[in-house]
């Protein structure tokens, strides 16, 4: 696939809309005042004694209530966006995988881990939940350490993080808490409380707590180190360039559905689906990829047109935008709307949306 090392990151993205109304970071912020040398964050670091030398390799799960900062995590480990990001919650519906290689040089033997991403858990309501919660398991399933992303601003469990902690129970090997979203605390020991509810909660203590801001930057390193640590020894699974092993048609796609979580509120992002219908490389000319926008009621493909189809147009602009910028070339991008109701609980529909593969 492309390599998508040159992307922008996306947290320097100034046109990339606000998180949760938050601005950049600033010195001025309480951001500041979390990030301050006082915290005791190694008081509850918990690195790992030894660590032989040697290549290590493995997979790393991503797991967490919906909106905690999973995707970003993921974004921000890999340097580059590779998973799609929304102030709402339940964007990620599949696993997305990408993958983290440092070579061997002086410094270090070299690594590589193999960064699952999860939809975020929840108590499904449709099909389409059940498929994401399968994509969840099979990840935990396939990991051999386990971040869990919690929203370090919560002052208990939410449903959502009950029901994630429940399906992390299964899962025998480190569990890392990474305590995320510190910038918008005032003191990083706001959420010390956290801990304990998480370490309740799960039956066991987690094998390290690490405060971060996924977003800024602030302890994602700390974090990595010590997940690292616990990465096992053995040679790499992909080659050193390779990013992820989704077909660039899924990232198209992706960013679509992104931007229709971007621009349309309430039902309208969860009744969509999008599916990359061609998808055509043009020698001297601009790509070519038309892709089908599937919701489950006329009213709500009528939003998605607009008045005259311009929400329709300016979807197609900002999500042209991104797929160019993804694929480093040009291309002419069409879409079209059309209805399946109810999708969400249909098997059929689901499989040819690729859920259940
Ligand atoms: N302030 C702040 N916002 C963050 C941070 N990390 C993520 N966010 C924001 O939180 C929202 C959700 O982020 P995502 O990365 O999409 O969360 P997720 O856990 O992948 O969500 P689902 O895919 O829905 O499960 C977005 O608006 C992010 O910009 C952080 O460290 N600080
Ligand atoms: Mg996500």
């Amino acid at each position: 696939m492309t390599p998508l090392d040159d992307l922008p990151d996306p947290t320097d993205d100034p046109s990339a809309p606000p998180a949760d109304g938050a601005g950049p970071h600033d010195a001025d912020s309480p951001a500041a005042t979390a990030s301050g040398a006082s915290v005791p964050v190694e008081d509850i670091l918990s690195p790992m004694p030894g660590g032989a030398g040697g290549h290590r390799s493995g997979y790393v799960a991503i797991v967490g209530a919906p909106n905690v900062g999973k995707s970003t995590l993921l974004n921000r480990w890999l340097g580059t966006k590779l998973s799609i990001v929304s102030p709402r919650p339940s964007t990620t519906r599949n696993r997305v995988l990408g993958i983290l290689t440092r070579e061997a040089d002086d410094e270090t033997d070299g690594h590589q881990i193999i960064l699952l991403d999860t939809p975020g858990v929840v108590r499904p309501k449709y099909r389409l939940h059940q498929h994401m919660m399968r994509d969840v398991d099979r990840s935990l399933g396939d990991a051999d350490v386990t971040v869990f992303v919690a929203d370090a601003t919560e002052r208990r469990l939410t449903h959502d993080a009950q029901s994630a902690v429940d399906r992390v129970q299964g899962f025998h090997g480190p569990v890392l808490l990474a305590l995320n979203k510190v910038d918008k605390l005032g003191l990083v020991d706001e959420a010390l409380p956290l801990v304990d509810l998480y370490a309740q909660a799960l039956g066991r203590a987690p094998d390290a707590v690490v405060p971060i801001s996924a977003r800024d930057g602030q302890g994602t390193d700390a974090l990595l180190d010590l997940v690292l640590e616990r990465v096992p020894h053995g040679p790499p699974y992909y080659p050193p360039d390779q990013l992820s092993e989704h077909p660039e048609r899924f990232f198209i796609a992706e960013i679509v559905r992104e931007a229709v979580f971007h621009q349309f509120r309430d039902e309208v992002p969860y009744a969509t689906q999008v599916v990359v219908v061609t998808f055509q490389e043009r020698p001297g000319r601009k790509d070519y990829v038309a892709c089908d926008i599937v919701v489950e009621r006329d009213s709500q493909k009528a939003i998605l047109i607009g008045k005259g189809g311009a929400a329709l147009k300016r979807l197609g602009q900002s999500a042209r935008q991104e797929i160019e910028a993804f694929l480093g070339r040009g291309v002419f991008l069409q879409l079209y709307v059309k209805t399946r109701s109810d999708w969400r609980d249909k098997e059929g529909h689901l499989r040819e949306y690729g859920f259940g593969r």
